[in-house]
């Protein structure tokens, strides 16, 4: 797909602003979307281009991205909350629809600008980290009576790391870049792991985990925090809100916010999960679960950080092996970059797995 900006101004005039003459400036670190600051008149806006390598039918997605905030909103608003702050706000298009196709395709949308937010890429303090964690939690406990078969699969087997696997598989039998060959200790790291890959699969299948509305990109970068008191206020990125495990939204943020580090990072040496942060996280995630979770799946806490981190790093170097169509990068060998901190993570959740599964222990036995 061609660039977004090549078509930005259609999508600018597509929508009312409030005023004529709006400039729009990329904005955020998100890897798929391609998102822009709008300043209208009184207020600011978000306007994203939804990106078609990664959602085949964007239609679909709005409905989605509409049912779970219009949902969120009434929920928010009995529990005596602020709807305007603490979930998106999808705002129509001068024709009336969720979203504008532009002349060669492309589906954009716009969400009012949540003011006095802060979007952190690392976890700053356990504190911050704690926040985003009941954040994730109250989504969860929010989002428990959502009805899941009106969903539809925005990204069919996304977290289906069995399929994550194959598709490393394919991608490394194509190696249309020839670059393969500089990535054997990752490919050989992952295939090691082809058993590992069926756990959580395994225990959805026999009925030990349940299927619930998960948001499924959990990444802290993903939350936006209140500026004024620091809490978690409204979580976002709402494209991937499906049916699937909770243990995996647990995970994807252990994955992004337990260390301390980038996801890009190079240094291997400074990539470390920490264990501290991934207690804290886990006893704030719960709480604000409120129960919602069973021991099963508190159990089974561990594997969805452990799959998470290595189903990523397993998507980062299929993507690099295909020619970095999927995630966006700033430089060659990004997304090898990327695998390359997963599996340094993997292999530390490992180290620590007795470690891990005591605090799913500590948990249980302070619930009870
Ligand atoms: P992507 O799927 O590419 O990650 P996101 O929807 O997460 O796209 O948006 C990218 C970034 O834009 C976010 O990480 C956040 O910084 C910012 N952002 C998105 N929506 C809003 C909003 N409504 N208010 C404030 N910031 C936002
Ligand atoms: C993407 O959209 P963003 O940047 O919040 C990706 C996640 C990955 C993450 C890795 C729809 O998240 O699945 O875990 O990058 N989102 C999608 O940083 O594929
Ligand atoms: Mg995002």
């Amino acid at each position: 797909m061609a660039q977004a900006e090549q078509t930005l101004r259609e999508a600018l005039a597509a929508f009312d602003f409030g005023k004529e003459a709006v400039e729009a400036v990329r904005y955020g670190a998100g890897h798929i979307n391609d998102t822009f600051l709008v300043e209208g008149e009184g207020r600011r806006f978000i306007l994203q281009r939804v990106s078609s390598a990664a959602f085949k039918e964007p239609d679909k997605l709005m409905e989605n991205v509409v049912g779970v905030t219009e949902y969120l909103g009434r929920e928010i608003a009995r529990q005596g909350g602020d709807p305007a702050r603490e979930t998106l706000t999808v705002v129509r298009a001068r024709d009336g629809g969720h979203s504008f196709t532009d002349s060669q395709g492309g589906v954009w949308r716009v969400f009012y600008y949540v003011e006095g937010t802060v979007c952190y890429q690392a976890a700053e303090t356990p504190e911050l980290f704690a926040a985003s964690g009941r954040a994730f939690g109250r989504f969860q406990r929010l989002l428990r009576d959502y009805p899941a078969a009106t969903l539809h699969e925005t990204i069919p087997r996304f977290h289906d790391t069995e399929d994550r696997l194959r598709r490393l598989k394919a991608a490394i039998a194509a190696d249309p870049l020839d670059r393969a060959k500089d990535c054997r200790a990752e490919i050989g790291f992952m295939l090691a792991r082809e058993s590992d890959c069926s756990a959580a699969l395994s225990a959805l299948r026999e009925g030990v985990l349940p299927l619930r509305v998960t948001h499924n990109d959990t990444k802290l970068n993903n939350v936006l925090m209140d500026e004024k008191t620091g809490e978690a206020l409204c979580v976002i990125d709402l494209d991937t809100v499906m049916p699937g495990l909770s243990i995996n939204d647990f995970g994807d943020s252990i994955r992004f916010g337990a260390n301390h580090s980038a996801e890009d990072e190079r240094d291997l040496s400074k990539v470390n999960l920490d264990v501290d942060l991934y207690r804290v996280y886990a006893a704030a995630f719960l709480e604000a679960a409120g129960g919602a979770l069973t021991e099963a799946e508190v159990r089974y806490l561990p594997w969805g950080a452990k799959l998470m981190t290595l189903e990523c790093g397993i998507r980062f170097l299929t993507d690099h092996l295909e020619g970095d169509t999927y995630f966006h990068i700033d430089r060659p060998g990004q997304n090898l970059d990327r695998a390359r901190t997963q599996c340094k993570l993997v292999a530390d959740m490992e180290a620590h797995w007795d470690e891990l599964n005591a605090v799913s222990e500590a948990c249980l036995a302070g619930a009870r």
